[in-house]
C-alpha cells in the first residue's frame, strides 16, 4: 500500500467530482434558505419563482447531484489511495463519466431553472417535465455507469496482480458501493427510458402511474444507502487511524457492506406504504426485509464502539466510559463525522418509526418525514462528507490543514448541529401536529390547527438560517483548503485491522453468490406486484400544475 500523495491526475479526478458537488452545495442551500423563509410566512418568493420550482432545485442538487458528485469523487480517491494508481482505462473512465454527470446536471438544472421541470426531485408521475429534464438525469446515471466501470476493471486488474488476497478494505467497499448503485439505478433508468421520456415527448399518451413510481423506490431507497455507505467507509476506515486506534474487524466491516448490497433494495414498497394498488401481503414481506437492513447499521454502531473504546483502553482509559475522554475531539477530521454518528442514532430510530407500518399512517407526508431525512442525508452524511473533505481536499492539492481552518471547522460542525437541532427539530415535532411536507405557506383560511404550526415553522426558518451561515463556512474552508491554504503534505488516513480480529473469509469477496442473492431477493419481493402493477394500474395522461 502506498503512503504517499495520490497520482496527480488521479487527484485531478477526484477534486473535479468534489468541486462540482460543492458548487451544486451552495446552491441547493440558497433553495434551502428560502424554502425555510417561505414556509415561516416571512418570505413571499419575487421574480415569479414558484416554490415547488426552489424545492425541485433543492432536492436535486442536493440530495442527487451533491452527494452523488462527492461520493464518486471520493471513491475513486480511495481506490488509488489502495490499489495503486488508477489504470489508463480506470481514469478514462473517470473523466468520461464525471463529464456525462457534468453535462447531465447541467441540462437539468436548466430546466429546472427555466421552470420547465418543477416536478420535485422524486419526478413522480403524472407530473410531467420537459424531456430535457428526464434526458439529463439520464446523462448523470450513465455517467455513473462509466465511472463504475472504471472502478470495477481497477478492482479486478488489482485482484489478478494479487491472487487469492482480501482486495484493501476501502477500495472493497467502494465496489460494494458501485454495485449497490448499478443495480438500484437499473430500476430509475427503466422507468425514465421506457415510461417518462416517451411520454413527455409526447410519443405516447399516458403513464402507468403507479408503475413508475414503484419502479422510482426500486431506485430511491437504495439511493440512501448510496449516500450512506461512503459515509460508513469512513467510520469504518478512517476514523480508526484519526483516534490512533485500530479497525476493529474487516470480516463485521465487510459482512456489513455485502448485507447492505443484499438488502438495500428489495425494500422500496416501505415509501408506498400508503399507496393503493400494491397487495397488502407484498407490503408485509418488503416491511420485513427493511427491518433486515436495519441489521448492519446495528453491526456499524457496535462495530464503532467496539473501535472506540478498545483504542480508549489502549491509551489507559478506565472505568465504564473513561474511554470518551481519549477522543481526539479538537480533530474535526474525527469531530464532524462523530456528530454524523451520534445523530444517526435518533435520524435511524425515526426511521425505523416510519418503516413500522401503523406509524407510517401518522408520519407519512408529513414535515416528520423532511425532519428524517435532515437528520440522516443532511446532517449524518454532509457531517461526514464534510469530515473527509478536510483531509482529502488539501492532500489532493498539496496544501494543509491548518489549526485555523481546524478550529473554523469545529465551529462550522457545531453551527450545523444546532440549526439542524433546531430545523429538524420543528419538522418532528409539527409533523406529528400533522403539518403537511411540499407545502408552501398558508393557513388553510386560518384554521385553529393550522396556526398552532406557525411557530414550529418560525424554528424551522431559525434552523435554516443558522445553517446557511454554516453552509458559508463549509464553502470557506473547502475554497481555503483547495486553493490557498499552506503548502504542505495532508495524509489520507487508512487505519489497519486490529491484530485480535480475525482472519477475513475468501467468501466475502464472492461477488457471484452476493448479487445472485441480491436479485434473487429482488425477484422474490417485486415479480409479483410488478406483474400485477402492469397489468391492472390505470394510466393516466400528463399533467403541468406549475
Ligand atoms: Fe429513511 C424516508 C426508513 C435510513 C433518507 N429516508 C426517507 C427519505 C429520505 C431518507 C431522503 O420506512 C424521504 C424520501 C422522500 O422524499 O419521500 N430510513 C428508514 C430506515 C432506515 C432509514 C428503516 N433514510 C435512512 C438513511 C437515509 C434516509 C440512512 C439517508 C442517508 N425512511 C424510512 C421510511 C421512509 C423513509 C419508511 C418513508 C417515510 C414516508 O412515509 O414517506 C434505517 O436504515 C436506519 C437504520 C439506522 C440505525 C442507526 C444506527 C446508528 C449508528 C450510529 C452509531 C453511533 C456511534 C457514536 C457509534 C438503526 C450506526 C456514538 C458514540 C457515543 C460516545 C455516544
Ligand atoms: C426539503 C431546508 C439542507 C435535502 C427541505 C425543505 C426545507 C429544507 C425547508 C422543504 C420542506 C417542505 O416544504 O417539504 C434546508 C436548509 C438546508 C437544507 C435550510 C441547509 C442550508 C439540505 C441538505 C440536503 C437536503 C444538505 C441533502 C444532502 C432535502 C431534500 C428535501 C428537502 C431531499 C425534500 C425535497 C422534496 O420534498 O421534494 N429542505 N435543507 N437539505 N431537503 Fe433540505
Ligand atoms: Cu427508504
Amino acid at each position: 500500500m502506498k503512503n504517499t500523495a495520490l497520482h496527480p491526475n488521479d487527484g485531478k479526478l477526484a477534486l473535479a467530482h468534489i468541486a462540482v458537488g460543492y458548487i451544486a452545495l451552495f446552491l441547493g442551500a440558497i433553495a434551502g434558505l428560502l424554502q425555510a423563509f417561505v414556509r415561516s410566512g416571512t418570505l413571499e418568493l419575487p421574480a415569479g419563482i414558484g416554490y415547488y420550482q426552489l424545492l425541485t432545485a433543492h432536492g436535486v442538487l442536493l440530495a442527487l447531484v451533491f452527494t452523488t458528485f462527492f461520493i464518486i469523487g471520493f471513491l475513486y480517491a480511495s481506490m488509488s489511495r489502495t490499489t495503486g494508481d488508477l489504470t489508463p482505462f480506470a481514469k478514462k473512465a473517470g473523466w468520461i463519466g464525471f463529464w456525462l454527470m457534468t453535462i447531465g446536471t447541467a441540462i437539468t438544472t436548466v430546466m429546472i431553472l427555466l421552470n420547465k421541470a418543477t416536478v420535485l426531485y422524486t419526478f413522480y408521475a403524472p407530473l410531467k417535465a420537459s424531456p430535457w429534464f428526464y434526458i439529463g438525469l439520464t446523462l448523470v446515471v450513465v455517467g455513473s455507469w462509466v465511472s463504475g466501470a472504471g472502478m470495477f476493471s481497477q478492482y479486478a486488474v488489482w485482484k489478478k496482480k494479487n491472487e487469492g488476497k482480501p482486495s484493501p478494505l476501502l477500495s472493497f467497499m467502494a465496489v460494494a458501493t458501485m454495485i449497490l448503485w448499478i443495480i438500484a439505478t437499473l430500476g430509475v433508468a427503466v422507468t425514465v427510458l421506457f415510461q417518462f421520456i416517451p411520454w413527455s415527448f409526447g410519443l405516447v399518451d399516458k403513464i402507468n402511474v403507479l408503475l413508475s413510481r414503484t419502479l422510482f423506490w426500486y431506485f430511491g431507497h437504495p439511493l440512501v444507502y448510496f449516500w450512506l455507505l461512503p459515509a460508513y467507509m469512513c467510520w469504518y476506515v478512517i476514523i480508526p487511524k484519526i483516534i490512533g486506534g485500530k479497525i476493529f474487524s474487516d470480516s463485521l466491516a465487510r459482512l456489513a457492506f455485502v448485507l447492505f448490497v443484499l438488502f438495500s433494495i428489495p425494500v422500496g414498497f416501505h415509501h408506498q406504504i400508503l399507496e393503493s394498488g400494491i397487495t397488502p401481503f407484498w407490503k408485509f414481506l418488503q416491511i420485513v426485509l427493511t427491518f433486515m437492513v436495519i441489521v448492519p447499521s446495528l453491526m456499524t454502531a457496535f462495530a464503532l464502539f467496539a473501535t472506540f473504546e478498545i483504542s480508549g483502553r489502549e491509551k489507559g482509559a478506565s472505568g465504564l466510559f473513561g474511554w470518551v475522554k481519549k477522543l481526539p475531539w479538537t480533530d474535526v477530521r474525527f469531530f464532524a463525522p462523530f456528530m454524523g454518528m451520534l445523530v444517526f442514532i435518533p435520524g435511524g430510530a425515526g426511521g425505523i418509526i416510519n418503516a413500522s407500518n401503523q406509524m407510517n399512517q401518522v408520519v407519512h407526508n408529513t414535515l416528520w418525514v423532511t425532519g428524517h431525512f435532515h437528520l440522516t442525508v443532511a446532517t449524518t452524511v454532509a457531517l461526514t462528507f464534510f469530515g473527509i473533505s478536510y483531509w482529502l481536499v488539501p492532500h489532493l492539492t498539496g496544501r494543509t490543514l491548518t489549526p485555523r481552518l481546524n478550529k473554523l471547522g469545529i465551529i462550522q460542525t457545531v453551527f450545523w448541529c444546532i440549526g439542524m437541532f433546531l430545523m429538524s427539530g420543528a419538522m418532528h415535532t409539527v409533523g406529528l401536529f400533522g403539518a403537511p411536507r411540499r407545502t408552501a405557506y398558508t393557513t388553510y383560511g386560518d384554521h385553529p390547527q393550522a396556526l398552532e404550526w406557525m411557530s414550529y415553522q418560525t424554528i424551522m426558518a431559525v434552523g435554516g438560517a443558522i445553517l446557511f451561515v454554516a453552509i458559508l463556512m463549509i464553502l470557506y474552508i473547502v475554497i481555503n483548503l483547495a486553493v490557498a491554504a499552506p503548502k504542505g503534505t495532508e495524509e489520507f488516513p487508512v487505519g489497519e485491522v486490529h491484530e485480535d480480529a480475525e482472519k477475513t473469509p475468501l467468501l466475502l469477496e464472492n461477488w457471484k453468490i452476493w448479487i445472485g442473492l441480491s436479485v434473487v431477493l429482488i425477484v422474490i419481493a417485486y415479480t409479483v406486484p410488478v406483474i400485477d402493477i402492469i397489468e391492472n394500474a390505470p394510466s393516466s395522461p400528463g399533467f403541468k400544475f406549475w
